[in-house]
């Protein structure tokens, strides 16, 4: 069959990001046999038009579009894409009657919402790639597509629009070595302009965070790939592309025990010279991993700390205490590590109390970075929407298409000020939601200064924290629209 993958996301900050995930289903796609194009509307100064020439001429018989992000989840300056997805959507229609299979983590957190939303013909939960390849077989021998795993069809939609989710089906592609086929896209372009690429070494989170859709996403065990495998694959990237840092996609590197210790020792054998970066967690980071993970090229790591204090780690549904947090922080830095945190701050029994508490241990923890949200965002399926719904602090319908956040009214008029003084008074925090992060302008220069990896380990310096500081409030998006009625109380 014919096959056009489109890629809709557009969104340029924190920075452009390759889309990984619609490379494997191109190569999945490929490996089966079929003839496969990409649209990336990433880059395009008129993308739809390109999009519309682009299926004029290559005349599809499916259209896969990957849509990756649903919002930037972050309150109250919330930027929510569903308008620019149905605007690419509408573009496909005008000119084909091919039929549209919808697809991507965006796509997967609210299928059945984004199905009746977007007019879909076929959508897929999850990351199969061999789902994907036997829906195409199923409507090139025109067998019936419902009976394919992870399959939704128009006539299965729920009618509500909110969805009901299952986690998603264990994926096959971990034993065949699937690549993805970066070739396809614009890889080098994404890193000139992104400053890293992008790798994937397992699949899967085993936690139980109760906020978090990755275990839905992903499902909620580990499938890793062996450590061989994955420095291949950098090596190769290496080759191709020149060199240029990259950042692994996994939900957290440093667990399961062992699975980055093998990639870091892999790449130390091979003297490999690679700067990344990864999500880590602070769970069973020790001195030892720390050193390993800065001698094999670590330059930073984001830590899914999420709060500095026992009763709100709790609450989150974390597994570690506050104590495991300030000991991942210190081997990091001891190690030469960089070190992002991540916190939400606003969950269900936030206190006054828990939140000074994190802040004043953040104060004597001097991490590089800190990126605060302010509220938890809801995300449907989740055990915490379970839990806001059965105690009545929200309702099932706030929970859908629209992004949804949570803020425990008891903190909700002291957390904004609050947080901005204490960012104010650190200097090395981003707060996503309040204060927009990086301008689109600031970002590009950099990137085109030739500043490379994340940017967040660069807010130690003042001249960092002066760009990304600007008194500007236009969104901080390149072509998202912040919701107009999200204000701070
Ligand atoms: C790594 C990551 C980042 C990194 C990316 C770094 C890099 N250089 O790659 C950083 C930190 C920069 C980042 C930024 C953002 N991210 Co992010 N990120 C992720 C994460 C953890 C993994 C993404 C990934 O690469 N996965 C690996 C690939 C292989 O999987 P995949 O893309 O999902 O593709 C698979 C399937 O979805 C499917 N598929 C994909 N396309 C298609 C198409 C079709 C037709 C089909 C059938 C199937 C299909 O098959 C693929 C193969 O398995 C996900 C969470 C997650 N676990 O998915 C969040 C996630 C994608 N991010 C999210 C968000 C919100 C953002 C930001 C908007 C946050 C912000 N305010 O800055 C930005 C947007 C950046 C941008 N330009 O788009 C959300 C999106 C959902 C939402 N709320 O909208 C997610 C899902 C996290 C969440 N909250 O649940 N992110
Ligand atoms: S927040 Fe991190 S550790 Fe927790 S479930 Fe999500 S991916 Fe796993």
């Amino acid at each position: 069959m014919r096959v056009l993958l489109v890629s809709a996301n557009r969104e340029l900050i924190p920075d452009p990001i390759f889309p990984l995930g619609l490379a494997y289903i191109a190569a999945a796609a490929r490996q089966a046999g079929h003839l496969v194009a990409v649209a990336d509307l990433c880059f395009g100064s008129r993308p739809i038009h390109e999009l519309q020439q682009q299926v004029r001429m290559f005349k599809p018989d499916v259209i896969g579009l990957s849509i990756r992000n649903v919002d930037n989840a972050a309150y109250p300056l919330t930027v929510d894409y569903l308008t620019q997805h149905r605007e690419v959507i509408n573009a496909i229609r005008d000119v084909t009657r091919t039929p549209v299979v919808l697809g991507g983590s965006g796509f997967s957190i609210l299928p059945g919402a984004y199905m009746q939303a977007l007019d879909g013909d076929y959508g897929i939960k999850g990351g199969d790639e061999q789902n994907f390849v036997a829906l195409l077989d199923a409507l090139d021998n025109n067998h019936d597509p419902g009976v394919v795993p992870g399959v939704l069809a128009r006539s299965g939609n729920h009618p509500t629009g909110v969805d009901i989710q299952t986690p998603a089906k264990t994926d096959t592609n971990r034993g065949n070595r699937l690549r993805p086929a970066r070739h396809l896209f614009d890889y080098a372009r994404y890193v000139r302009r992104g400053g890293t690429g992008n790798i994937q070494t397992k699949r899967g989170c085993v936690f139980k965070c109760n906020y978090c859709t990755y275990p839905l996403l992903e499902g909620n065990r580990f499938r890793v790939r062996d450590a061989r495998d994955v420095v291949d694959e950098i090596e190769d990237l290496l080759r191709e592309y020149g060199r240029h840092p990259v950042f692994f996609v996994d939900s957290l590197l440093n667990f399961p025990r062992g699975h980055v210790e093998g990639i870091c020792e892999e790449i130390l054998r091979r003297k490999l010279n690679v700067r990344w970066s990864c999500y880590a967690t602070p769970v069973k980071l020790d001195r030892r991993q720390a050193q390993l993970m800065a001698q094999a090229g670590c330059e930073g790591i984001e830590l899914g700390s999420d709060a500095i204090d026992d009763g709100q780690l709790e609450r989150l549904g974390k597994s570690f205490d506050a104590a495991t947090v300030v000991h991942a922080n210190q081997y990091c830095l001891d190690a030469g590590l960089r070190v992002c945190h991540s916190l939400i701050f606003g969950g269900p029994g936030e206190t006054e109390s828990s939140i000074r508490s994190t802040c004043r241990a953040l104060q004597e923890m001097r991490p590089t970075a800190v990126v605060a949200m302010t509220g938890v965002r809801v995300y449907p399926g989740t055990p915490l929407a379970g839990q806001l719904i059965s105690s009545g602090k929200m309702a099932g319908n706030d929970i859908g298409l629209m992004p949804a956040f949570y803020i425990e009214p008891g903190v909700a008029n002291f957390l904004p000020a609050y947080l901005q003084q204490q960012a104010r008074k650190a200097g090395n925090w981003v707060l996503p939601g309040m204060e927009p992060p990086l301008l689109p302008i600031s970002q590009r220069i950099l990137r085109a200064l030739g500043v490379s990896g994340p940017l967040w380990r660069l807010l130690r310096y003042s001249w960092m924290r002066q760009i990304s500081r600007t008194k500007f409030r236009r969104p901080a998006t390149s072509w998202g629209i912040p919701n107009p009625r999200r204000t701070l109380p």
